[in-house]
This record gives C-alpha cells, sequence and structure tokens, in this order.
C-alpha cells in the first residue's frame, strides 16, 4: 500500500469546504493514516514549496499557505498518488475537470483548495516535513476489504 500527502489549503478551510472534501476521499475508500489541524509556519513553508522558490507566484504561495489554519493528512491506498492527485484536479481552474475538488469549486490557479503530492519522491519527503512518524497511524480499516 502506497501513501500520499495532501492538505487542505488556507482557503478550503475559511469557505468551510472540509468536510466536502474529506468526503471525497472517505467515499471512494481511501485510508486516512494521519490527520493534523495545524498552521504552516513560513520555515515549513519554504520548506515544502522549495521546488517552487523563484517562481514568480513563490512569495504568494508562502503567504497564502502560512495566512491561515490547513488541514495536513496522510492517505493510504494502492496508487493513492496518482488517484488523490486525480481526484484533487489541474492546477488551472479552466483544466480542472468537474468532479474534481478543484474543478467543482475553485476558480482561481492560486487558491485551490487542495494540496497533493506528485510522485513517490515528494510524498515521502513531503509526509516526513509534517509527521512525525508516531502521528501516521498503522490500523486495519474493516472496510478494505470490500474496497479491494
Ligand atoms: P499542489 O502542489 O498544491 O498540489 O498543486 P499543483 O501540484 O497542482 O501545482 P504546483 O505547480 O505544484 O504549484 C503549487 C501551488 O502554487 C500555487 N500556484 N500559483 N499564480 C500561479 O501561477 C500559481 N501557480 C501555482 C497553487 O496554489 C499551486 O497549487
Ligand atoms: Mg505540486
Amino acid at each position: 500500500m502506497e501513501k500520499t500527502f495532501s492538505m487542505i489549503k488556507p482557503d478550503g478551510i475559511q469557505r468551510g469546504l472540509v468536510g466536502e472534501i474529506l468526503q471525497r476521499f472517505e467515499k471512494k475508500g481511501i485510508k486516512i493514516a494521519a490527520m493534523k489541524f495545524m498552521m504552516i509556519s513560513r520555515e515549513l513553508a519554504e520548506k515544502h514549496y522549495t521546488a517552487h522558490k523563484g517562481k514568480v507566484f513563490y512569495d504568494d504561495l508562502i503567504r497564502f499557505i502560512t495566512s491561515s489554519p490547513v488541514l495536513a493528512m496522510v492517505f493510504e491506498g494502492e496508487d493513492v498518488i496518482n488517484i488523490v492527485r486525480k481526484l484533487a484536479g489541474a492546477t488551472s481552474p479552466e483544466a480542472a475537470l468537474p468532479g474534481t475538488v478543484r474543478g467543482d469549486y475553485s476558480l482561481d490557479v492560486e487558491y485551490n483548495l487542495i494540496h497533493a503530492s506528485d510522485s513517490k519522491e515528494s510524498a515521502e519527503r513531503e509526509i516526513s516535513l509534517f509527521f512525525r512518524e508516531e502521528e501516521i497511524i498503522n490500523y486495519e480499516l474493516i472496510t478494505a476489504k470490500w474496497v479491494y
């Protein structure tokens, strides 16, 4: 089973979309392995978005992600990295398809509600940035045998 890092961004919290977004992942059958409601420090934001340092949107992105709480999460499942990216939707609002979180609820390339790791390497890096090992819960999801 694969793990991925995902996060409901400040706009998702402020717009009251936490339940709506989480429900999509739960209904899909994806297992929640960890969850933390938190403020992101500037230091953590810079580490998380290090790949974007120097881009025109970088300063705005750091300001946005540290402006209000986020819900950081670890999801677990088969091919879950790709699947969570698909459910999140494309970055730009005109490309994000209906049925995805961004396609259904976002009109902005920056305020796009959700983050999802884009590769196995990113997932491992981001999980370890946000969670200590003991915060990732290893348990049996009894519905799993009906999902897989
Ligand atoms: P994420 O990392 O948050 O899952 O989003 P992503 O892979 O779809 O997009 P990425 O290229 O990694 O960009 C990270 C986040 O930066 C903001 N952004 N703003 N103003 C802009 O042109 C712009 N481009 C990207 C978005 O919040 C994006 O999710
Ligand atoms: Mg990204």
